[in-house]
């Protein structure tokens, strides 16, 4: 191996957006390495389907063809067994090492000691590079800072954060990407058959919500301040260079876990953005990062849409969540939102066994309060290993080992909420309602009169009727405005349910 640069391939299932693979094709690409990077199916809410034999064949004849000395796997939680079974049938086609990477080798790196001829732990830039320089020298992997080998006791440390701004930016070429999809190989990146891109100007969180993968990651980096944030520089000529390769896009998307900076950063992006990039902006929002000022500036800077947390609206089950009790910052966001003409869509955790009715009451009236329009987004409470949530629902009885994530696979069916999932009868009410709050053709006074209903909340069908009539409204709706903006492509259709009415979400 001494005299020859090393081949890699990266691999990463359903999700064709994944920014990590990305990252590390660009800084493998960068030091002059053969990289090529397999999408292995596109993911769909509620709706992932186990690979065919033939999906599977095809992966394996197509790393065989590329012909990898390493094959680097990304995933998160809910693709743990798919990935331990599909990475030895790689292995046999290929000879390769495996090395396993992403959120969940992050903090869970003993779930693929079996498996994995190395398992990253945080992020993957220096490790994969790491990597790349012994392979190339015929070196054994032993003692790169954040790689845990199999006959490692215990996870090494994971090597200090990286400087965002010294990253190169992802790769957006064409070059040796696939998809496999549907029984075909099909070439090329499939970002470029959407209509927006998905771009980080920082990385972590400065909170801790007891269900996310934030709070996980301290028992891997300690209470360190994860926050970091790129250069309004580096983060533009990321867009722009992206621009230069999927013209097509319409909208940028900040997926930071929340778009929280200092008023120096904001001054600086607020008046470059529309000069330089002049694109609608959307961003994720923490209630507790709310700031009056920070918004009226992102607004005249073109950002269109908010994507709040709400999560909860008593501060109770707050609690639960380790959150702040926001319900009056959200008020107070709604209303400046309304102002603006801003597009809003609050997410809200259901399907909480902890939450009592007083909580789900106070939902349904903060949700009533709130300015039309709006959009909800439901999610269905699932339970991440090495979460707080988890420790809480497991130790009031909720939930066993068995039905966290990973071991289970909620998620592949319910994610975000839709009736096809089975509840017992108050849940099922309250969703109803939580989605008919934000229909502005429902009166908001009739959705606080039947949530305080015995009859109608212990006797749902009437109100999830309702709910599903008016989803398929909606749903509708929000699929022509995207046509009208240019917004609407395939993907987003498959991804949301196309045309079947069984499979749409609650919202
Ligand atoms: C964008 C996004 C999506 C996109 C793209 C998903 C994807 N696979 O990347 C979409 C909308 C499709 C999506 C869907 C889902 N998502 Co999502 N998503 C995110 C989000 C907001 C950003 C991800 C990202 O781009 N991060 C930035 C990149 C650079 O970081 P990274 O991916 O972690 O990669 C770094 C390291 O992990 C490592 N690494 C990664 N891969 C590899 C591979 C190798 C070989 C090595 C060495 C290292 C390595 O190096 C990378 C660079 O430093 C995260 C939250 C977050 N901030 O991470 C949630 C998050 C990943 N999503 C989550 C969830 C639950 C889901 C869904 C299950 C939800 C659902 N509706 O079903 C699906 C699962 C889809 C899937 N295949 O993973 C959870 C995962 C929790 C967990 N324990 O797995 C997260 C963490 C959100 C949360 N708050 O908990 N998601
Ligand atoms: S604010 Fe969002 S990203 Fe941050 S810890 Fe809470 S849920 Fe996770």
């Amino acid at each position: 191996m001494a005299d020859r640069k090393p081949v890699f391939a990266l691999m990463t299932p359903y999700g064709t957006e994944n920014n990590g693979v990305r990252m590390l094709a660009a800084v493998l690409k960068e030091r002059g390495y053969e990289t090529h990077t397999v999408f292995f199916k596109s993911w769909r809410n509620n709706d992932v389907i186990a690979p065919t034999r033939l999906e599977v064949e095809q992966l394996c004849g197509h790393l065989k063809a590329v012909g990898p000395d390493v094959v680097g796997i990304g995933f998160g939680t809910p693709y743990l067994r798919l990935v331990a079974q599909v990475s030895r049938a790689i292995r046999e086609a290929t000879g390769a090492k495996i090395v396993a990477g992403g959120i969940h080798p992050t903090f869970a790196s003993g779930d693929c000691v079996g498996w994995a001829d190395g398992t990253a732990i945080g992020e993957g830039e220096p490790i994969i590079a790491d990597i790349a320089e012994r392979t190339k020298a015929g070196e054994s992997w032993d003692g790169i800072p954040g790689l845990r080998l199999p006959h490692h006791e215990t996870a090494p440390a994971a090597p200090d954060f990286v400087d965002l701004n010294t990253l190169p930016h992802r790769d957006f070429s064409h070059d040796n990407k696939v998809l496999i999809e549907g029984g075909k190989i099909i070439p090329g990146d499939p970002l470029l058959r959407q209509g927006q891109i998905r771009v980080h100007a920082s990385r972590g969180c400065p909170y801790a919500c007891s269900y996310c993968y934030e709070a996980s990651l301290e028992n891997v980096y300690g209470k360190r301040f994860r926050f970091r944030r790129r250069s309004v520089d580096s983060v533009l000529e990321e867009v722009k260079a992206a621009r230069r390769t999927f013209g097509r896009f319409k909208r940028v998307k900040f997926d930071d876990d929340t778009f929280i900076f200092p008023m120096r950063w904001m001054e600086e992006f607020c008046e470059r953005w529309p000069q330089e990039v002049g694109l609608p902006f959307d961003i994720l929002l923490n209630p507790e990062a709310y700031k009056r000022d920070h918004i009226e500036m992102l607004v005249a800077a073109g950002l269109k849409h908010v994507q709040m947390g709400v999560e909860a609206a008593s501060a109770e089950e707050a609690e639960m969540y380790d959150r702040k009790d926001s319900a009056a910052v959200v008020k107070e966001f709604g209303e400046l939102a309304a102002r603006h003409n801003l597009e809003v869509n609050y997410d809200v955790i259901l399907d909480n066994p902890m939450a009592s009715t007083k909580d789900r009451r106070a939902m349904v009236d903060l949700l009533t309060e709130l300015p039309r329009p709006y959009r909800v987004f439901l999610y269905s409470l699932n339970a991440f290993p090495e979460s707080g949530v988890f420790d809480s629902l497991r130790d009031q009885g909720h939930m066993t080992e068995r039905e966290l994530e990973g071991r289970a696979q909620k998620t592949f069916r319910q994610f975000r909420a839709s009736f096809d999932w089975p509840r017992p009868a108050e849940d099922r009410a309250h969703i109803a309602l939580c989605a008919l709050a934000s229909k502005p053709f429902i009166p908001a006074s009739f959705v606080r009169a039947a949530s305080r209903s015995h009859l109608l909340t212990r006797h749902p069908g009437l109100l999830t009727g309702l709910a599903r009539f008016t989803d398929v409204i909606r749903l509708y709706s929000i699929g022509l405005e995207k046509l009208i903006k240019g917004e609407l492509t395939w993907v987003k259709i498959r991804e949301y349910g196309g045309f079947s009415f069984r499979r749409v979400l609650t919202q």
